[in-house]
């Protein structure tokens, strides 16, 4: 069965057509206030606005992860056209690290809601949907909580309350929450000894972080997220089995997402659809969550042509595999511009994995999503499958 879906898009278009005191540009304070702002490309350029009524198109918001160690400004804070671009180009937002452990409950029963809020409103102010990222996870965890000194009885209540402090503070205003990231190895072993959740209270608590989360927002739509998992392989079976058990179980599972960290060292994975589709045939909702497209760079720094043509068709692919399967209602990408990625200080020599440049020009992979959005608009399903009739 599908999920409840958020109808946003007539929130939005109203967004669009609001007299311009009220409109999103004079609510950030862009320019003379008129929406689009007379410097922008038109709506036509805009991937929300060419993407198909029934796909959220989104980004990242950065923040706090590696930024906090680089020389500029936090973007979201600081930068007017990045947060223009934000609100013309997406219809849907993830905090990249903001609803992290690490962030908002970064001691012992102290949250701090300042970011997580600051995401919240200004996507409700552009008509936009929000992924909630993440609530169980290995990674980011402050260190009173992996380093404490807690019985097993105490972490459960830990968990319990964040979660049901966190997911209750934004009851109705996420879309989607990532209740569980990356839980299973690469070999679909689940990460027991490096998930605290998992090493001290078992995989049982997998099922209990989601109907804690469904307690707190009944109408969140709840994922399992991962990144590797775009394909068939040993962890997205993983997976699947594990669905299969929480469905049997009647856990409130709601839909499985693949991140979509993806390089072009490695071939695109070709069965993302069949991926996808499995899911799909077990009832859960699907999306893409977390694309971007590194390559080794030449020593230049800049990527060639022929690097960002590649670029431009694995993100092609990866969307198209979205729109070709009915459930996938929201397809993802970590960050919108290359200065704020997060890959070039992980991954030596590599970069240029988003869709814009530095200075905000396109690039060939942003004009790719676009004309595959336009295209899916203009003839639904075509060649056959997917979105066809809604
Ligand atoms: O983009 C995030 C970066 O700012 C953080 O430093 C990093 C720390 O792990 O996390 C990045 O986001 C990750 C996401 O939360 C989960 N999937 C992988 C993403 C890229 O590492």
């Amino acid at each position: 069965m599908r999920p409840i879906r958020f109808a946003t898009t007539a929130l939005a278009a109203a967004a669009l057509t609001a007299p311009l005191a009220a409109s999103p540009a004079a609510a950030e304070g862009f320019g003379d206030g008129h929406w689009p702002p007379h410097h922008s490309n038109g709506k036509a350029e805009r991937l929300r606005w060419a993407a198909p009524h029934d796909l959220h198109i989104g980004t990242a918001i950065a923040g706090g992860g590696h930024h906090t160690d680089q020389d500029y400004d936090p973007p979201f804070a600081s930068d007017r056209t990045y947060r223009t671009t934000l609100a013309r180009q997406f219809d849907s937002v993830s905090a990249e690290n903001q609803m992290k452990w690490e962030y908002i409950h970064p001691e012992r029963g102290e949250y701090d809601f300042e970011d997580a809020d600051r995401i919240v409103d200004f996507a409700a102010r552009h008509g936009q949907v929000v992924r909630g990222h993440t609530l169980l996870w290995h990674s980011q965890n402050p260190d009173w909580l992996e380093e404490g000194d807690f019985t097993d009885e105490e972490l459960r209540s830990i968990l319990k309350d964040h979660i049901t402090t966190v997911v209750g503070r934004y009851k109705g205003r996420i879309q989607q929450w990532d209740v569980a990231n990356e839980i299973f190895d690469g070999d679909g072993e689940l990460r027991t000894e490096e998930n605290i959740w998992l090493r001290r209270l078992g995989p049982g608590i997998i099922a209990d972080a989601f109907r804690w989360t469904h307690q707190a927002d009944p109408h969140a739509e709840l994922y399992f997220n991962d990144y590797n998992v775009e394909g068939v392989n040993a962890k997205s079976d993983a997976y699947y089995e594990l669905s299969q058990e929480l469905l049997a179980e009647n856990v409130p599972l709601h839909g499985f997402s693949a991140q979509g960290h993806l390089s072009l060292d490695y071939p695109f994975p070709g069965s993302m659809e069949e991926n996808l589709q499995r899911f799909d045939d077990l009832g859960l909702g699907t999306a893409v969550t977390e694309v971007d497209i590194r390559m080794t760079l030449p020593e230049s720094g800049e990527p060639t042509e022929e690097q960002l043509d590649t670029q431009a068709d694995y993100y092609r692919r990866a969307l198209q595999a979205c729109l070709d399967v009915d459930s996938c209602e929201s397809f993802t990408i970590w960050g919108f511009n290359d200065k704020y990625s997060w890959v070039p200080g992980t991954f030596e020599g590599q970069g240029s994995a988003t869709v814009m440049t530095e200075d905000y020009t396109r690039k060939p992979a942003f004009f790719a999503l676009h004309e595959a959005l336009k295209e899916e608009k203009k003839w639904p399903g075509w060649p056959g499958r997917g979105h066809g009739g809604r």
